[in-house]
């Protein structure tokens, strides 16, 4: 009986762990690369929350602006706009960040992102009661996504 016991009771901590703590899962993280005296750039990434939670900020060493952008058709004119309240990120539903949609915007560049550097990028989130949580996430700096689809 004793091994049965002390399974169960793991079992009871670990469910008890993940209903408390808002754990943001930040993957294949990518940041284009830049030709001498290019101004802006994008980064693009996969994040899943197990809580809903918002993208509330993003920071940069590399850029003295960053934004959090969408993209979208309009009629027949592609729009690209700063979403100013956030974007949100639904619990357990993995929100893609990539060309032609959702995207960081890095603009008024301070250097050139090079091919095989890695950006370092802080990201904020804040979950319904307000509680904020900064995720780091170190983009690898690439002219297309490095990743398999
Ligand atoms: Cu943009």
């Amino acid at each position: 009986m004793k091994p049965l016991k002390t399974s169960l009771i793991c079992m009871a901590l670990i469910s008890a762990a993940s209903t408390v703590s808002a754990q943001i899962k930040v993957e294949n993280a990518w940041v284009r690369t830049t030709v001498p005296n290019q101004q802006a750039t994008g980064a693009f990434m996969k994040i899943t929350s197990v809580e809903a939670v918002k993208l509330t900020s993003v920071s940069t060493a590399v850029a003295g602006v960053n934004e959090i952008h969408e993209m979208k058709m309009e009629g027949d004119v592609m729009k690209m706009r700063a979403l100013n309240e956030g974007l949100d990120i639904p619990a357990n539903t993995t929100v893609e960040l990539k060309s032609g949609g959702y995207h960081l915007m890095m603009m008024a560049l301070k250097q050139r992102i090079n091919s095989g550097e890695t950006v370092p990028i802080e990201l904020q989130f804040t979950n319904a009661k307000g509680r904020k949580q900064t995720v780091l996430v170190n983009a690898k700096a690439s002219l297309n996504s490095p990743y398999k689809p």
